[in-house]
């Protein structure tokens, strides 16, 4: 069995704090792209009940039409533009598991937030 070197043990104490202020990789933290082709990548997620989830989407393309804008009914209720360079960041922590739908602002499907 190898063993971990001491200084690999001391540099992932000092990355623990950082990796959870920069909020990018690890349980509930998800980066999405958006291209008028392919709409929202990934679009499918999995998170916890109960556990506080952060969603940055950064948009290559500005939307149009009826799927201009991104919601999270239950969730993330306020319909946010895609805009091509203007982020969107999506907290909330969810209180009910279940499949919640990502939809435009009239409830057209573009994904699925399992909470469980
Ligand atoms: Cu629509």
């Amino acid at each position: 069995m190898k063993r971990i070197p001491l200084f690999t043990i001391a540099l992932m104490t000092l990355a623990a704090p950082l990796s959870s202020s920069f909020a990018v990789a690890g349980a509930g933290n998800f980066s999405v792209g958006y291209t008028k082709a392919h709409d929202i990548s990934p679009n499918t997620f999995t998170v916890k009940k109960g556990e506080k989830v952060h969603i940055e989407i950064n948009p290559s393309d500005t939307a149009t039409g009826c799927m201009s804008e991104i919601m999270i009914p239950g969730l993330w209720d306020r319909p946010q533009p895609l805009v091509k360079g203007k982020k969107i960041v999506m907290e909330f922590t969810p209180q009910k598991s279940g499949a919640y739908k990502i939809t435009c602002a009239m409830g057209v499907k573009r994904g699925v937030l399992n909470v469980q």
